[in-house]
């Protein structure tokens, strides 16, 4: 008899191979016998190669290994659709698998109801919740619940809330360890958003530049505003947009469109604070170095909230030590 528990861990482990920007999530999958062997495993690679369920079938196939009767562990429900790719639901049934369990439903309406489907052909297909299934797409399971892409607001400060000295010099407020982390984050996304203003002060080459990584992914750079930034860094290759508008929610469409799923807003504080004042902030990733500058800009201006009864307070807090420096990371709306 196969341990469910065990087998949903190591397709959750499996899941984890595949990249976590592009509009897919991860997937794991692990077709195991009825006596307990693993006949094969699978995950997903990216948008447009073959789904978790197709690429551990296609392994049995090739090692002419027999999964019929068999349980295939899914991390996601078992899409229904043909997108980029055929319906796994049919691609199992047609396997001949007697039985499958699945740890997320899957919340994009265009693929959901493989539990169902498989159900309705007399296949055992059981839904049994796991939070590390759920914790592997957290940020895209957030965004398909919004339907637009999830927003975390970056920043570096000081223990006094400056993001620059008042001539305007901010290189570095942080420490190697935490701009080091910030790169990592920075290769995990689709599109990393600033405005005109930070170009214009900065110019910025906002890549991603995870040491020990080669080749890392490098996210859609995005300029909200209208100043001209003409000559600057961030265009120097076709991998970046310019947004001309200053509301937020309609760069977010636009971005959806172009099938980002996270975004990393890194400022200034004009652009963070226009996220804030629209409510469009997901999470805050703070990297606060142990320092004072006592004036200069501060991270968020102005939120129209006057009292304390009206204080922004996020949830589901952790904090890092990197260095010298602290991440604190904090969500900000929830489900
Ligand atoms: C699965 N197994 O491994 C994944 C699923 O355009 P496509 O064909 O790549 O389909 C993408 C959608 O399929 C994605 O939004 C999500 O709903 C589902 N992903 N489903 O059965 C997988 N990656
Ligand atoms: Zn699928």
């Amino acid at each position: 008899m196969a341990d469910d528990g065990a087998a949903m861990a190591r397709a959750v482990m499996l899941a984890q191979r595949g990249p976590v920007w592009g509009p897919n999530p991860r997937v794991g999958c692990v077709i195991v016998a009825a006596d307990g062997r693993v006949l094969a495993e699978g995950w997903h690679q990216g948008a447009g190669t073959p789904h978790a369920e197709a690429d551990a079938l296609s392994k049995a196939d090739d090692a002419g290994v027999d999964v019929a009767g068999a349980t295939a562990y899914v991390t996601l429900e078992p899409c229904t659709h043909t997108g980029r790719t055929g319906p796994c639901a049919d691609a199992l049934t047609v396997a001949g698998v007697g039985r499958v369990v699945f740890a997320v439903e899957d919340p994009n309406p265009q693929a959901a109801g493989g539990g169902e489907v498989l159900r309705s052909r007399g296949i055992d297909a059981e839904f049994v919740p796991d939070a590390a299934a759920r914790e592997v797409n957290r940020r895209w399971l957030r965004a398909m619940e919004l339907g637009r892409p999830y927003v975390i607001a970056k920043w570096a400060q000081t223990l006094d809330g400056r993001t620059a000295a008042s001539d305007g010099s901010s290189f570095w407020i942080t420490g190697e360890e935490a701009r080091a982390h910030a790169h990592h984050v920075r290769a995990e996304v689709d599109a990393i958003l600033v405005g005109t203003g930070t170009v214009g002060t900065d110019d910025p080459s906002l890549s991603a530049r995870p040491p020990g990584t080669d080749e890392p992914h490098q996210p859609l750079r995005v300029v909200m505003g209208t100043s001209a930034t003409d000559g600057a860094k961030v265009w120097r290759d076709g991998n970046s947009l310019s947004a001309r508008t200053h509301d937020p929610a309609e760069v977010l469409s636009e971005l959806w469109r172009r099938d980002v799923r996270t975004v990393i807003v890194e400022g200034g504080s004009v652009v963070t604070t226009a996220f804030f004042q629209a409510g469009l902030v997901d999470e805050v990733n703070a990297y606060i170095a142990p320092a004072l500058l006592g004036s200069g800009p501060t991270v968020v201006g102005d939120l129209g909230i006057g009292t304390m009864t009206d204080v922004l307070r996020g949830t589901d807090v952790t904090s890092t030590r990197l260095g010298a420096d602290t991440l604190v990371t904090a969500v900000f709306t929830k489900g």
